[in-house]
């Protein structure tokens, strides 16, 4: 199942999800936009982020687990998956990421074709770029049932440029 849009797909429009995101916010022909920035553009230029994805001894991780932005700054995630399995890279705020991570748990097989989310297989390489258009604290997580639980998240901290100084 090919799956756009999860949250217009929470409110009950699962068969038809594909059709919801069309009809969603971002139907006006620019990007859409979330609360925690938007897709990036390609033709911009951007900050080169790498971050593994690894499994340990019962433990899964992204590597490194904190990437800091500043305001506005677009950031091209290049990921590499170093582990056996499955990953996805799932960039949204904590609540969304927990509403999405229950929607996989009941949809296991769910498959993302949103801007925000890349999943790779074992041993593959993707790059997802993103525009950080607001501060605050948001997350990258896999999703995949199970995953987070066993540790894999990061945080990603935007400041605004003002605020990107020692002073206190
Ligand atoms: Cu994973």
């Amino acid at each position: 199942m090919i799956f756009r849009g999860y949250t217009l797909a929470l409110a009950g429009a699962l068969t038809l999800a594909g059709t919801a995101a069309l009809a969603g916010p971002g139907a006006q022909g620019h990007p859409h936009d979330y609360a925690f920035g938007r897709e990036g553009d390609p033709s911009k230029p951007a900050r080169v982020v790498e971050v593994t994805m690894l499994e340990g001894q019962g433990t899964m991780q992204f590597e490194p687990a904190l990437v800091e932005v500043a305001r506005g700054e677009q950031i091209r995630f290049v990921l590499s998956n170093a582990g056996a399995l499955e990953h996805e890279f799932v960039i949204g705020t904590v609540e969304e990421n927990r509403k999405h991570g229950q929607m996989m748990m009941k949809f296991p097989e769910m498959e993302h074709d949103d801007p925000n989310a890349r999943r790779l297989d074992a041993a593959h390489r993707g790059e997802l770029l993103w525009q950080f258009t607001e501060a605050g604290e948001f997350e990258f997580a896999c999703l995949i049932p199970g995953h987070l639980e066993a540790g894999m998240r990061g945080t990603i901290v935007v400041r605004d440029a003002a605020n990107t100084g020692d002073h206190s």
